[in-house]
């Protein structure tokens, strides 16, 4: 398990760029007359012709429910289904496709902890531990079940960087809390948190871990055997995947101990009006007919990432990251915010007396596609007294003259707005 996307660059293969662009037809298209330069990647990141082909693909041959009928074209359904789930279960290297609960994506997944797991369990007394960088899906959901239980939140500090500090993180851990939940890579300010170092220090404690990985997975490799945490959420479309889908690895143990959470088809075996028995895992959670062309696309995005060097990818992306940093800050007035020492490749910045949502209008008439806003992670903004960041976010087909044309994008703005 890598720790850095800079640390894994050293030593790694050039990046066959032109190959890797080729692959995502959005790349081709114009807007406002100037070609896409799209560093937006961590909202939701392009699709390669590979997904793209094979949702149509089953759309066009094999287009039916999964696991209930026998019949050509369910049986198909039901195998590609299957193979995705297995393809997931690679991507993490979970011990069991039956750790593997297909969700709408990141937010479903960590309020199927929260409900399912935690709830049953807590109560007055009892906390919940997070870290002041969270997505508020990583939030919310905490906040909810605190007011549903008499449990409380606690919010383990950052640094003027970004950083998770650990000492008062651990300091916070007690026989009180009931859960952490850490975000693996932080959509606002980059930063890359030390998760198995996290892991250790609940366990200590035999503190489950709750690991929110929705910016992981696109850029670091993740094992969550070698992490040693106890549920990992993603979602597919952070990681070149569609929309819609994404999941929940759980232990298999605390998803055996855990009640279903939405009643109704799928997730059963037998029902009555005497009582229902619960389908096994993973389909105990995964009630009615899931999104199956998302998780076909889901796989075929792990088959994307198996196909592609990740740590020349790494390599590439902390490369844009460094060049975007530098040229930005010869910008007056502006502070980047979240300047952790482990971090993905996002740049998120504020300028002095120009509000970010001008910016990402500007640039936009230059073809830049920038995410301006909280980034749903307002805590965050709040410490570092922004009410809003630019950020421009890469991937893997991203390129060094792309931040040229950026850079002059911003400039032009500054020009305009100052
Ligand atoms: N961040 C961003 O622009 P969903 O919406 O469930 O797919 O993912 C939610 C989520 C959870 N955690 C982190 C760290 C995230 O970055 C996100 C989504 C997008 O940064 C949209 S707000």
């Amino acid at each position: 398990m890598s720790t850095s996307i800079g640390d894994q660059g050293a030593a790694a293969a050039e990046l066959d760029l032109a190959a890797i662009r080729a692959q995502f037809p959005v790349l081709e298209r114009q807007v406002h007359g100037k070609p896409l330069v799209y560093f937006d990647s961590a909202a939701t990141a392009q699709r390669p012709l590979a997904v793209i082909e094979a949702m149509d693909r089953f759309y066009r041959h094999s287009n039916a429910n999964v696991h209930r009928g026998v019949h050509q074209l369910s049986v198909e359904a039901s195998e590609a289904f299957e193979a995705a789930r297995e393809s997931a279960r690679r991507l993490l290297n979970a011990a069991s496709t039956r750790e593997v609960v297909f969700t709408r994506g990141t937010t479903e997944a960590i309020n199927l902890v929260a409900q399912s797991f935690l709830r049953p369990e807590i109560g007055p007394g009892d906390e919940i531990l997070i870290t002041h960088m969270e997505h508020h899906s990583n939030i919310v959901p905490w906040q909810l079940l605190c007011e549903q239980t008499g449990a409380e939140l606690k919010v383990a500090p950052i640094n003027q960087h970004g950083e998770l500090m650990l000492d008062a993180f651990e300091e916070l851990l007690s026989e009180r809390t009931r859960l952490v939940g850490v975000v693996h890579v932080s959509n606002a300010l980059g930063t890359i948190n030390p998760v198995a170092e996290i892991c250790r220090m609940a366990r200590r404690l035999d503190i489950p871990v709750l690991v929110d990985g929705a910016q992981a997975t696109p850029h670091l490799k993740v094992d969550v055997q070698a992490l040693d945490c106890d549920f990992y959420c993603l979602s597919a479309h952070k990681m070149y995947g569609p929309t819609g889908i994404g999941l929940l690895w759980g232990r298999e143990r605390h998803l055996e101990a855990m009640p279903p959470w939405q009643g109704g088809g799928e997730m059963i075996l037998k029902v009555s009006f005497d009582g229902t028995t619960f389908n096994e895992l993973p389909h105990k959670f995964e009630a009615g007919t899931p999104n199956i062309a998302g998780a076909i696309g889901l796989g075929a995005a792990v088959e994307f990432l198996e196909s592609v060097d990740l740590e020349a990818v790494a390599a590439h992306e902390a490369r844009l990251l460094a060049t975007a940093s530098e040229r930005l800050l010869e910008f007056p007035g502006l502070k980047l915010i979240g300047t952790a020492s482990a971090k993905g490749p996002v740049a998120s910045f504020a300028i002095d007396g120009v509000h970010a949502n001008d910016i990402g209008t500007i640039v936009d008439h230059a073809g830049v596609a920038i995410r301006t806003g909280h980034h749903c992670a307002m805590p965050a903004m709040q410490f570092f007294g922004v009410p809003a960041t630019a950020r421009a976010s890469f991937g893997m087909y991203n390129t060094v003259e792309e931040i040229d044309v950026f850079i002059d994008a911003l400039k032009t703005a500054c020009a305009m707005l100052r």
